[in-house]
């Protein structure tokens, strides 16, 4: 694995969830792998999540960690190649990601969408540059697209509490105040797509994902009939793809409530956090037995510790 951005860089799926089961089960047995190299964990964006799991992870290995909040206390970055800096962007990528190279073995990055460029969203410009301009290994901590970690995670959570071979999991939309990026939702299905699960997602009228995304997947417009039989309710908010990054208006009648979940087939209820609670999900289903919020997040650890295993032997090979 050399760098680890979306599900594919995963060259056996199968492998890396026994592995991160492997390490949930000894999580210091390799606590002196990687003594004296450093990770950096930029954040463009809040996070509780991930960056304690990854910066837990890393300890596990033995790494040293260095964490910075490049929106409050780095300088503004120029993306733009050849731009006359003149405005209010100080550093240049190119420079930015050097440097931070030099200091650092690997780099994390979280860049949330902008949800007004669709194409630069899209194109995952910002990590991108990163990446052509590092010379180290680059992990995302939840990109403009894609959240490869916590679907991570959110697979190994399905695969410890499955019933049955092939359950059923719905990926169902939420309402939410605020505009949110894609990307969960995104990752989720791509993972998703590669497990052995028979995946629905319900969605209101125009907030399909996008075409590359769900092609192959069931898409249903009404959520009772999704909920129907899942062994495994998974609730995230998204603001429309097609009339890109607006919410529209607030459909409350998504909301997971009790009555929803009676629904299904007594099933599990997900979420990625932070969540708004009684607008996404009601607190009854939320503090729930079969609620799986909180082993979703520890799972978070156990992900990025494999995923930074497998950089680290990528590395040593090369
Ligand atoms: C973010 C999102 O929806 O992408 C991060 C989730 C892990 N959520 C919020 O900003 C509330
Ligand atoms: N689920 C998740 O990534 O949480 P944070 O945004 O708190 O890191």
């Amino acid at each position: 694995m050399k760098n680890f951005t979306s599900i594919k860089d995963v060259t056996d799926l199968i492998q890396l969830v026994n592995q991160a089961k492997a390490i949930k089960l000894d999580p210091f047995a390799d606590k002196s792998l990687a003594k004296n190299k450093t990770l950096g964990l930029l954040f463009f964006n809040p996070s509780l999540r991930t960056r304690l799991s990854t910066q837990k992870a890393a300890t596990n290995l033995g790494m040293n960690v260095m964490v910075m909040n490049l929106n409050n206390d780095g300088w503004t970055i120029e993306m733009e190649d050849g731009a006359i800096m003149n405005q209010g962007s100080q550093e240049h990528i190119k420079e930015a990601a050097g440097v931070i190279s030099q200091y650092c073995d690997i780099i994390g990055i979280r860049s949330f969408a902008s949800l007004k460029d669709k194409k630069q969203d899209y194109n995952e410009t910002l990590l991108n540059k990163f990446i052509k301009n590092a010379t180290v290994p680059v992990f995302s901590l939840e990109s403009a697209t894609l959240h490869p970690l916590q679907s991570f995670a959110d697979l190994l959570t399905i695969e410890e509490h499955k019933q049955k071979a092939r359950p059923k999991v719905v990926l169902t939309w939420a309402p939410h105040p605020k505009a949110l990026p894609q990307a969960v939702a995104n990752s989720f299905v791509e993972w998703m797509k590669e497990a052995e699960v028979e995946l629905v997602i319900a969605n209101p009228e125009n907030f399909d994902l996008a075409d590359e995304f769900t092609e192959g997947v069931e898409i249903c417009h009404n959520q009772d009939e999704a909920l129907k039989d899942a062994d495994f309710v998974y609730a995230k908010n998204w603001s429309s793809f097609t009339d890109y990054g607006k919410i529209g208006q607030v459909q409350d009648s998504w909301t997971i409530t009790k009555d929803k979940m009676a629904l299904t087939n007594e099933a599990k209820f997900m979420h990625c956090l932070p969540v708004r609670r009684n607008v996404v999900v009601t607190d009854e289903v939320i503090d729930s037995e079969n609620s799986l919020v909180l082993q979703q997040a520890n799972n978070r650890t156990f992900a990025a510790q494999t995923v930074l295993l497998n950089l680290i032997k990528h590395e040593e090979k090369a």
